[in-house]
């Protein structure tokens, strides 16, 4: 099986890497990524360099050179993840949301199209249903209804790639998942961030009243399904990909459970500005998934944020060298203006 995975040095891509060399060996693995901010070729070095995985540098919106690379090599699975995906950078500037999501999107599909491949899964997001409030959860029926440039940028790619199954018969499958967590995740977001920001003994910028909801999902549960999705999910179809009920905690709480892991004081919490439109509760029903393939989530939410921490702890190199330069400059746009303002 030839695998193309487009966004493969980012955070759940190169998770996905990871997992597909270890538990599909047999499978040829081609890793496509620009190297944005976000994407870091340091988290797949090791198995580019043992030639278990070949590299592409290459932007997704390049349409040259994507139907090139389409031209060159017979890839039968795509994995598409390479994404902005940010909320709050989409709020700061949502040009390359739309760039990237929406016509790199549009350029895959033409290509891959075109090269016949077998199977695109197109890795998508819960946040594209917009916000719950304390009750129910959202099914793949439930209308779309985004609040960010993110989340609307990823609607539009989802409807793409839909719209291509109903005009092309392409065979396409759209994932919904919620909040991921894990090793190599950018520590711009709720976890690393939080993690990291701790283990320097700086403030932790909770948004709002901290009372904000979301679903986490340890990363390797979100490759397995992608996996047996691929292999036994039905074309044309969405497929929700969520955690248990447990693993429905508000920001608060996560922030708590962090700082009691590491040792340190909840003194460290600052109430900051919300995020504008900021959704207030995820949920997903996922019934689907698991009466049609099987999948349901292995890692609980108190196992796997041990697991998080730990790799964090144990990789301050990786995200220390991260946390400099450009990251710096955005931190400030993005948290400067916020100071105090809860
Ligand atoms: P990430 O930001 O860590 O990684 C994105 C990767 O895409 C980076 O390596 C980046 O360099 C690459 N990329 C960006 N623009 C590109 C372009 N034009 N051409 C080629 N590569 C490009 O993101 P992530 O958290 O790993 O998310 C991966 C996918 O999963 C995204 O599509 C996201 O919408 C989706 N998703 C993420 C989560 C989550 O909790 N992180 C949850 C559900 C769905
Ligand atoms: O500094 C912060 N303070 C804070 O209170 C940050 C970065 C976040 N938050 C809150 C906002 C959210 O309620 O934490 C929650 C999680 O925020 P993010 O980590 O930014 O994730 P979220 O906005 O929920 O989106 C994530 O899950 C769905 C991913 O970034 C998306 O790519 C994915 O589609």
């Amino acid at each position: 099986m030839k695998t193309l995975i487009t966004g493969a040095a980012g955070f759940i891509g190169s998770n996905f890497v990871h997992y597909l060399v270890s538990e599909r060996p047999d499978w040829q693995v081609s890793a496509l990524d620009v190297l944005t901010y976000a994407g870091n070729f340091e988290n797949i070095a090791s198995l580019v360099e043992s030639g278990k995985v070949e590299f592409l540098k290459i932007d997704i919106t390049d349409r040259e050179a994507i139907e090139d690379l389409f031209k060159s090599e017979q890839f039968d699975i795509v994995f598409h993840f390479a994404a902005e995906s940010h909320v709050d950078r989409s709020i700061l500037g949502a040009d390359a949301f739309v760039k990237t999501n929406v016509l790199g999107t549009q350029i895959l599909i033409d290509a891959a199209r075109a090269g016949k491949v077998e199977r695109f899964m197109h890795i998508s997001t819960d946040e594209v249903y917009g916000s719950l409030d304390s009750k129910g959860r959202f099914s793949e029926n439930s209308p779309l209804n985004p609040s960010s440039a993110y989340s609307a940028s990823k609607a539009g790619s989802d409807l793409l790639c839909l719209a291509a199954f109903k005009t092309h018969g392409f065979p396409v499958i759209v994932t919904r998942c919620t909040n991921n967590y894990g090793p190599y995740q950018f520590p711009e977001k709720l976890i690393p961030l939080f993690i990291t920001n701790a283990l320097e003994d700086r403030e932790l910028p909770l948004y709002g009243d901290g009372m904000n909801v979301r679903s986490w999902l340890y990363v390797t549960d979100h490759c397995e399904a992608l996996v047996k999705l691929a292999e036994s999910g039905r074309v044309g179809e969405v497929y929700n990909i969520g955690g248990e009920e447990e693993a429905e905690v508000a920001n608060l709480e996560v922030t708590r459970l962090i700082l009691k892991e590491l040792g340190k004081p909840e003194d460290l919490i600052k109430k900051v500005a919300d995020r504008p439109g900021h959704d207030r509760r995820y949920a997903l029903s996922c019934q689907k998934i698991r009466e049609e393939v099987g999948w349901q989530p292995t890692i609980s939410f108190a196992d796997g944020l041990k697991r998080t921490i730990d790799w964090y702890l144990a990789n301050s190199d990786w995200w220390k060298r991260i946390k400099s330069g450009e990251y710096l400059e955005y931190y400030k746009k993005n948290y400067g203006a916020r100071e105090g303002k809860y």
